[in-house]
Order: structure tokens, then sequence, then C-alpha cells
């Protein structure tokens, strides 16, 4: 029995519980093996698990069709899942260092983490041609004002940019536009601009400001670089999506706290019954930000709506909505407040009428309000606590909810409600393949849960987060397994496999590294510019030089080149007591520097097995 009270559990959790057991009768096959039919996580019939268990199989050496980039939270990483098995196949470290694959510890990675040595990353953004997942690239936030691009030719990190000027708690973020010509971010905290000023929280309301920016990606490399921004009053803003399709060009934000208040928010800032979707024509503001408008703020030229009309537009939505998802036609956007029992669908054409027509009622410091009535289509009796939704093909919806600890799966257009699964326990975001392109593909759904409550071999009081497979490809929606991960699971994007295209090695014609170096004989150290530099090769299985000498107080590069051309013969180098640790892939050079402050001889060794000989590759560093 995996359900028993244990003190300690919040009302909220404990509610969540007792209604995901009320529902989980009818679940088929998440049963843990010796759970009771009938009872929590049981129930399921033999044959439907035995289906279930096919349907995520996969034979050794047969390969996963799709994989899943999964969010790392505050782990500062992505980790990276194969489906429909839920193996985890890799982690990405993005903002915190890594010393499974060296990450953080050489110089490149180090100098690109900076100052900052963790990262909170909640919304994967694959990059996309045409609304289309494309495959080329990853884009993740950091609540540190900061976003991260992964290039998935290799699967590594290969730019931080900020932390953004005059952005506070980048949680709106990495939301990529449908050609990835911009990854937008929103501030989650507002604070008075310029950074450093330090007026106080009673002066909230006019003083403090929200930033909307969009980064700007080189459509070439990936590159990103700040493009404009904009300031709005100080609402939390939340989560976000892109225009697609018909409303392509647009941006969509979700806030709470319209009520401008401080405080304990929970009480604070839901007493009004509506907060906003901000509308965005980025296009517009691009134009704007082009022809020279806006205020230098912090460094930045920042667009204000108020000086700059026609840029943004306020949606009023259920109080305290969390996501904001758009259809994959790109006419409907959705969004609810996060404690009602039904989600909108609003309708974008009706949103450029109202905008035609100057159908607001009210506005917020210059930005117009649009009216409610005027722009939904429906209010979907989803169920209770409605998140986030995701989309199949064929008009399919699928909307998570917190509350209820289900998938509500419903019809755009016609509204009608078809389905629910239950979810163990209260799940926050979901992700369904190809799920936020133009083009769903439908099949799997990945319910990514708050909490796992020990369906699971204990692992003491640090429990981890749950994910669960459901397959969609019929109406009747069906669990198939059980996941657990690191935390935190706030959102992942599901490509198809063959999108990605990786490489295996670094190829040596490639590698304009300036130390590089591919034959022994041009291997060793020398003196430059006041500092020792060691130029390494590392080959199976040995370094070359197998021992170098520094004066103690000298600061030394030491400069690895792992000249295999062979997959999977990574070779790391670590030097004992000083905390070094690199590794190095084929065909790929890496450095690192440091002072040599303790004197004594200092064994140092390849981390990665590579032969039967691995352990026979050592050397030492002698500081004298
Ligand atoms: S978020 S659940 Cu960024 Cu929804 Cu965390
Ligand atoms: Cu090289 Cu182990």
């Amino acid at each position: 029995m995996n359900v028993r009270h244990r003190g300690g559990w919040s009302v909220a959790a404990l509610v969540a519980v007792v209604v995901a057991v009320a529902l989980l009768g009818a679940c088929a096959p998440s049963a843990p093996k010796g759970a009771k039919p009938g009872k929590a996580g049981g129930g399921g019939a033999t044959s439907d698990m035995s289906v279930a268990a096919g349907k995520v199989y996969v034979a050794p050496g047969d390969l996963d069709e799709y994989y899943m980039f999964s969010s790392g939270g505050h782990s500062g990483q992505v980790y990276v899942y194969g489906l429909p098995s839920m193996r985890h196949i890799s982690t990405i470290p993005v903002y915190s260092p890594y010393p499974a694959t060296g990450y953080g510890f050489d110089d490149d990675s180090k100098a690109m983490l900076g100052y900052l040595t963790w990262g909170d990353v909640h919304h994967p953004s694959l990059s996309e041609t045409g609304g289309d997942y494309d495959g080329r690239w990853l884009f993740v936030n950091d609540m540190n004002g900061r976003v991260a691009r992964v290039d998935l030719r290799d699967f590594k990190t290969k730019q931080i940019l900020g932390p953004v000027p005059n952005v506070s708690g980048n949680h709106g973020s990495a939301f990529v536009t449908p050609n990835t010509e911009y990854s937008m971010m929103a501030s989650r905290f507002s604070i008075p601009l310029p950074k450093g000023t330090t007026t106080g929280t009673d002066k909230y309301a006019t003083d403090y400001k929200g930033v909307l920016t969009a980064i700007k990606i080189d459509p070439k490399d990936g590159a990103m670089s700040i493009g404009f921004q904009i300031v709005t009053p100080p609402f939390n803003w939340d989560l976000g999506d892109a225009g697609k399709a018909m409303s392509e060009g647009w941006m969509f934000w979700t806030c709470y706290n319209a009520e401008r208040a401080t405080g304990k928010l929970e009480v604070t800032s839901t007493q009004r019954d509506r907060d906003y979707i901000a509308a965005v024509d980025w296009k517009a503001a691009a134009k704007a930000a082009a022809e020279g408008q806006g205020d230098m703020i912090g460094g930045i030229k920042v667009l204000d709506p108020k000086k700059v009309p026609g840029l943004v537009w306020l949606m009023p939505c259920g109080k305290s909505p969390h996501g904001v998802d758009v259809s994959p036609d790109g006419k409907w956007i959705i969004g609810s407040g996060k404690l009602q029992g039904v989600t909108t669908a609003f309708n974008f054409e009706k949103v450029q009428t109202a905008i035609r027509n100057k159908d607001y009622e009210g506005d917020e410091d210059g930005i117009p309000v649009l009216k409610y009535e005027s722009i939904k289509d429906a209010e979907v009796p989803v169920g209770l606590g409605p998140l986030h939704t995701q989309f199949g093909p064929n008009g399919m919806a699928y909307t998570s909810l917190f509350v209820d600890s289900a998938i509500a799966s419903w019809k755009l257009g016609t509204w009608e409600l078809v389905d629910k699964v239950p979810m163990s326990y209260s799940i926050g975001h979901l992700a369904a393949a190809e799920g936020d392109t133009v083009n769903p593909d439908g099949k799997y759904l990945v319910g990514l849960n708050k909490l796992s409550h020990g369906r699971h071999l204990s692992v003491g009081p640090s429990q981890p987060e749950s994910s669960q497979l459901v397959d969609i490809s019929d109406e009747k929606m069906k669990l198939l397994s059980d996941t657990f991960t690191e935390p935190e699971p706030h959102y992942a994007q599901i490509i198809k496999a063959d999108k990605i295209h990786t490489i295996e090695v670094y190829p040596k014609e490639d590698n304009h590294h300036p130390l590089a170096i591919w034959d022994v004989k041009d291997a060793g150290i020398a003196r430059q510019g006041g500092k020792a530099v060691v130029k390494m090769i590392a080959v199976r299985t040995s370094f070359t030089p197998t021992e170098f000498t520094v004066n103690q107080g000298e600061t030394v590069t030491v400069a690895v080149t792992n000249i295999e051309q062979t997959t999977d013969e990574l070779h790391g180098f670590a030097i004992l007591d000083y905390n070094i640790n690199i590794v190095i892939d084929p065909g790929e050079t890496k450095t690192v520097t440091f002072k040599a402050e303790k004197k004594g001889v200092f064994p140092f060794y390849c981390t990665n097995f590579c032969s039967a000989l691995h352990q026979e590759m050592q050397g030492y560093m002698i500081v004298k």
C-alpha cells in the first residue's frame, strides 16, 4: 500500500491525494507490484498491464521513437529521456557544474557559468522552422535572468546569455517564435528600474516594473543577443507561448498579481476575479525598436507602451492563471485561473476585432484591457485546477488539472470533454509528442507530476518527482508507466527522434583550437606570456607527456587534445588535490587554467573508462 498518512503533509497535498485515490479506481495499468485492486495505484487487470508493458518496452539494441527534453529546475540541468521507454539517456549540464562531463571545470564552460554556479531551468524550448521543431537547438531559461542555447548536434551548452539587464526572475521564457527569430522572456518579479534603485515596496504599484524581453537569435548559428524590451506594470509574468499560423507575430504571457500587491501574495494578489494574458504584437515592437523608439534603461532600449501604443493589449483571464497555450492552428489561446474549474478558449480573430474596434474595458498604465466577453469563445469545464494545455492532432486538447490530479482531454471547437485520466500525484505541466508545434503527433503525453508519494522504493524524505507516460493514440487515454525524475519537472518538450542529427566525434579538421596538437612530438611544456602551457595528448591509453614540472605559484594551462576519432572514446583528465576534472570527447581540445599553489607531487589520471588499460592512463604533475 503506497498511500499512507504521514505527519507533515500539507492540506493541499492531502486533498490532492484523496482526490487522486478517489479517481484511481478506474485507472488501468498503474499498479506497483503488490498493490491491491481498487486501492491507490491499483486496479489494473493483468491483460491491460501486459498491453501497457508492450507499448513501453524497447528491446535491447532498439531505439526510442522520441526524445523528451525535461527541465531540471534548480538542478540547473536538462534531462533527456527516450520515449516510449522513458529511459533516462543523458543529462545536459547548463547552469550548474556537472563533474560527470567535466562541465564547469574547463576554462570555457567555467567562463560561461561566470559567478553563478546554479540556475533554475523551467521551460525548454526547441527551435522551430515554420512552427515545427527543426531539431537544431534547445533554448532553456534560468530564473537568474539568463537564457542558454544547447546545440542538438552534440547536446552541449554553447551559450549562456545574461543576466539580461532589467529582468528580475526570468520565468516567462524561453519560448521561441515559429521561425526561431526570438526566444522570449518575461519577468516574474518586478523591481524599480534600473537595477540598483532602492525604492521601497510602498511604491510598488507605481515605481516597480515588469519587463518583457525579446532575445534575438541568429538564424545561421543560433547566437543570441538582446533584441528589445517592453516595460510593463508590476504584474508577475508567468508563462508564455508564441502565436503560430494565423496568430504568428504575436506573443502571449499570463500574469498574476494584477492587484499590484506586495506582502503575502497568496492573499494580497488573489483579491480580484481576473488577472491578465498579455497579447504582444512582437513584429510591431521589433519595428518600433528598429526605428529607434524607446528609452535607455540599464543600458538597453526599452519600449514603454504608454509612449508607443499599438504593441500590447491585456486579455482578462481567470485569477492567478498559469499556462497559456496557442492551438496548433493559432486560432485559440487557452488560459484559465488555476483555482477554476474551467479553462477559457480565447479566439484570436475576436482579439483582433476587439483591438480594431477599441472594444476596451479600461487600461493599465496606458495598456488597453480588452473585454472578456468580446474575445472568448468558450469556457470548457475541464475540472479543478487547470494549469496547462497541450495538443494532439484532430483538434484534441489535453489540460493538466493540479487540484483534481488528472488530465482532461477535450475537443477544440466543439468544446466537449472526451476523457479524464488520474495522475499520481498533482500534475503540474504536461508535454505531448510535438505538442507545441503546428503539427502535433498525438501518441504520447507525459504528465509532469509534483509528488511521487512513495510510488517507488523509499529513498527517505527527499523523494523524487514523477513523470507518467500516457497513451493518447485513442480517445480513451491509458496510463502506461511511471518514471521518477530529478527535480524539478517544470516543463518538457518531446521531439521525433529522426529530426535530430547528432555527430559522433568532433572531426579533426574542424578543431581550430589554438592549443590543439595531434602528434606526440608536439606535446610538452612551454612558457608563454608568463605562464606555463602544457600541450597534452590523450589517446588510448596514455597521456603525453606523462609528467610535467611547474613552479609553485605559477599559473598553468593544461590543454588536452583527445586525438581519438572513434565513437565513444572519451578521456578524462583529473588532477588530485587541485579540484581539476575535465572530460575530453573524441577530437576535442579542452583547457584548464589554475595557479599551482600547493607544492608536491600530484597524480593525474583518466576518469572516463576508455579501454582495458584505462587504469594505466595516469601521470604526475610536480610542483617545485
Ligand atoms: S512552471 S510547474 Cu515554470 Cu509551471 Cu513550474
Ligand atoms: Cu582514457 Cu580512461
